[in-house]
């Protein structure tokens, strides 16, 4: 587990970099997650065990299907993600299948719509640091049948410009899109 925990916050950092820029996948040959990445508070980037975002109570809920990025194509990748606003903050979980086996993947909050590649990170302050908590990031691994499952939980409730979940490979291209809708519409 630690382990696990630990690949994922490397690759996090690589990614993080590339996310930010263009959007298109590249990963900058000089980027270090010893320069891009301070210490985060434990579980910033996930906690498998945390309470899922649909069992969070009095939360309200935003539901999406993973499908492709832009025009792209998912390439078979399933899943959905799901986000609970509540008094405590916000939960995040990401449930995916079809996904490379045993590989690592992170994941940002995006504050576009996927037909626009989802746009930028989302913010809490909008002028904030690019790091959680101030932008929500998840990160997990797949099991030896290419399915994964990740929670992440943020201190501050979102706003509604939180509109899509973006899952990244390693390196950072972005492999698919979950846009965010109330759950009861
Ligand atoms: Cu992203």
């Amino acid at each position: 587990m630690r382990i696990v925990i630990a690949g994922g916050l490397v690759a996090m950092a690589l990614v993080a970099a590339a996310c930010n820029g263009t959007g298109d996948g590249a990963d900058p040959p000089d980027s270090s997650p010893e320069t891009t990445m301070p210490a985060m508070m434990p579980g910033m980037m996930g906690d498998v065990s945390a309470t899922p975002a649909r069992d969070v109570e009095g939360a309200t809920l935003e539901i999406g299907s993973f499908g492709g990025v832009a025009d792209g194509d998912a390439g078979g990748i399933s899943g959905d993600a799901v986000l609970a606003r509540h008094a405590g903050g916000t939960t995040l979980t990401v449930s995916l299948e079809q996904l490379p086996a045993a590989s690592d993947f992170t994941g940002h909050l995006h504050s576009g719509a996927c037909a626009d590649g989802g746009g930028p990170h989302y913010r809490h302050d909008p002028d904030g640091s690019e790091l959680p908590p101030n932008e929500i990031h998840i990160a997990f691994s797949t099991d030896d049948a290419g399915a994964g499952f990740m929670t992440v939980e943020n201190p501050t409730p979102v706003s509604h410009q939180a509109a899509s979940v973006v899952i990244h490979a390693v390196g950072g291209a972005k492999l698919v899109c979950a846009d965010l809708v109330p759950l009861d519409s």
